[in-house]
């Protein structure tokens, strides 16, 4: 199975590459799934603009508009295949006990057998031909800037063309990735497969899929098997599965080669810098889960009131962070691009991110207008009213009356845009760094209509970290499955945690431990929820761009300017020290968003006892002893 010349197919490597392994892997992987070609990328311009013509010719996009949306395309997915599959997400580790509880876990052996060897009763493997009637394409990228100490390589092998140009979009992609790579580097392989095999004279869909799906992480061999799905996270390899599963398990790894050894931490976290008025700046790693905006708050606009503001953008979505040769924990963003929400997005909600979306864009599952525009839900806003017709994601027509008679979304509510980072007007010039930015504070924020307070600051790493392994957050449509349920979501990582959830705790515990005893300032923590709503069912906070009046109050506590008050979660504003310049928001709608209500504590905290049993096994014990002294301050 390992000549590179398999059933009259050749993988044709291009003479720069000159890595045995990744040539002798991708003819195994040819002779497994049997291609009818193989192509690899050198991520060019020229071959973008080849694909999304091929991609336009099978009418898998569509061109949109170039007066209105230049170099922009529209792709509307199965409707079976829409956003990431968790319950079909799998950690095999060689033993369940390092997938931990929070994870789908299958033996190694088990998981290969379906999908790559077969079964000794004849039961074919997932991935057995899987490829037939298609191209492969052979994806080199890199998660971080090229060569950056920080980053890391990962290759892709996918039978759709969607995933090769997104891949560009979304990563550094292409022939560079070979010279880094050289005779022997290492690269973390990902296959994907649609899974959906053509035989000779089959006339391919728009969008091929299987109703099997699964998408697997070996941790220790460090491999991503992807089958069934073409969709974001599912298929696009080097985002969740490599950037957050992988990588997670490498940043422990790390840590474990020696005592002292800090290790480092794979993020679902924005990355945000934030200068003020005195040309003085901070950086902001903000953890929440899927879909309750991280792209807004990485982009924020400061209001009124905040003249001489300015927030710019490292990343919208994935942190990796290191302690850096000063001691203090240095951020990258390991993507190029951004796969953002497109509902709810509009100009006052996200100006920087409408501005970005103006040329070059992917779009994905939104709606199509009359003159070959783009059309989402919130957009109505900027116009004042809802346009007369659309094609809406699923192909049909669309009108007001349609919609309201029928309850029909134009755009899918898990609709997305993937377009590269530079063509966001707010991208800080130190995106691109491959030393990273120097971390004051990390946030973790759940989407939250009770209970919860606007914001609160641990009063120590542990208790940050506390908050951030205990949050809870609504469930969203970037989940296949219900949506609107409060879930545990430590860290914003639930589904992105590639080992023990306990042990990510402990892992995080140390960092901190290892930092402190370095001397260095150690972030700050704080926890957020812009969601909570009032007594009508509405939202009480305007979030968006006046979320920058609580950030300036994180700054305030970086200074030591600002006092706050104690409660027993932690600490949070008075409303006098906000500023409340350019917003009408009175003392008592801050106390709707603040107020802090003991029996709804203490039912939360039983949730959280909840989370600790699942976890009882690795659960780290100062976690354990912060929540009894969180239950006596309640009951005092
Ligand atoms: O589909 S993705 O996983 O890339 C988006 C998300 O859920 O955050
Ligand atoms: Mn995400």
């Amino acid at each position: 199975m390992n000549s590179p010349v398999m059933q009259g197919l050749t993988v044709n490597a291009p003479a720069y590459v000159k890595n045995a392994k990744l040539i002798a892997w991708v003819a195994d992987m040819a002779a497994l799934t049997q291609p009818d070609h193989v192509y690899w990328c050198d991520g060019s311009q020229q071959e973008y603009d080849r694909l999304c013509q091929l991609l336009v010719d099978a009418g898998v996009f569509k061109k949109l508009n170039p007066a209105k949306r230049p170099g922009s395309f529209l792709a509307c997915s199965d409707p079976n295949d829409v956003a990431r599959v968790e319950d079909r997400t799998f950690i095999c580790s060689e033993r369940k006990e390092d997938a931990g509880p929070t994870n789908h876990w299958v033996a190694p052996a088990e998981m290969r057998a379906t999908l790559q060897h077969g079964r000794p009763n004849g039961e074919q493997a997932l991935f057995a031909g899987c490829m037939k009637g298609r191209t492969m394409y052979v994806v080199p990228f890199s998660m971080g800037p090229l060569g950056s100490p920080i980053a890391h390589i990962g290759v892709e092998l996918s039978d759709s063309a969607y995933v090769a140009v997104n891949m560009k979009i979304m990563t550094r992609m292409g022939k560079a990735v070979f010279d880094v790579l050289g005779t022997d580097g290492d690269f973390v392989p990902c296959v994907h497969t649609v899974g959906a095999p053509l035989q000779p004279g089959q006339k391919d869909v728009a969008w091929p899929c299987n109703p099997t799906k699964y998408i697997v992480h070996y941790p220790e061999s460090r491999e991503i098997w992807s089958y069934g799905s073409g969709y974001g996270g599912n298929a696009l390899l080097g985002k969740k599965c490599f950037a957050l599963r992988i990588a997670s398990n490498m940043g422990r790894a790390a840590a474990q080669e020696s005592a002292d050894a800090p290790g480092w931490l794979a993020e679902h976290m924005l990355i945000l810098g934030v200068t003020n008025p005195q040309g003085k700046k901070y950086h902001v790693a903000a953890a929440f889960p899927s879909a309750c905006g991280k792209t807004n708050f990485s982009m924020l606009v400061p209001p009124a009131g905040f003249e001489g503001w300015k927030v710019t953008t490292i990343g919208d979505d994935i942190a990796w962070i290191k302690p850096g040769p000063d001691g203090r924990l240095r951020a990258i963003n390991p993507e190029a691009g951004y796969f953002g929400v497109a509902p709810g997005t509009n100009l006052k909600t996200n100006p920087n991110c409408m501005a970005s979306l103006d040329r070059d864009v992917i779009f994905t599952n939104v709606a199509l207008t009359d003159d070959g525009d783009v059309w989402w839900e919130g957009l109505e806003q900027d116009t004042g009213h809802l346009p007369a017709h659309l094609i809406d994601w699923q192909g049909k027509d669309w009108t007001p009356e349609i919609a309201k008679a029928t309850g029909a979304k134009a755009a899918h509510p898990n609709s997305r845009f993937t377009v590269a980072a530079t063509n966001n007007p707010a991208l800080d010039p130190a995106w691109d760094d491959p030393a990273g930015v120097p971390i004051d504070a990390f946030i973790f924020g759940g989407r939250r209509s009770t209970t919860v307070p606007l914001v609160s600051q641990g009063r120590s790493w542990v208790e940050g970290v506390y908050m951030a392994a205990t949050m809870g957050s609504e469930t969203t449509a970037a989940i296949a499955g219900q949506q609107g349920v409060v879930r545990r979501d430590p860290f914003a990582m639930i589904a992105f945690c590639g080992y023990n959830m306990s042990d990510y705790f402990q892992h995080w515990l140390n960092v901190g431990e290892k930092l402190a005893q370095t001397g260095v300032t150690v972030p700050r923590i704080f926890c957020t929820n812009w969601f909570r709503k009032g007594a009508d069912g509405k939202f009480v906070w305007p979030g968006y761009g006046e979320n920058m009046r609580v950030l300036k109050w994180m700054i305030d506590r970086i200074e030591g300017t600002a006092q706050g008050v104690d409660h027993p979660f932690g600490v949070s504003p008075t409303y006098e020290e906000v500023n409340w310049t350019g917003l009408n928001f009175t003392a008592e709608q801050f106390n709707t968003v603040t107020s802090f209500d003991q029996a709804a504590w203490q039912a939360e905290l039983k949730l959280h006892n909840e989370l600790f049993t699942q976890l009882r096994h690795h659960l780290p014990k100062a976690l354990e002893e912060t929540r009894a002294r969180l239950e006596k301050r309640l009951a005092a």
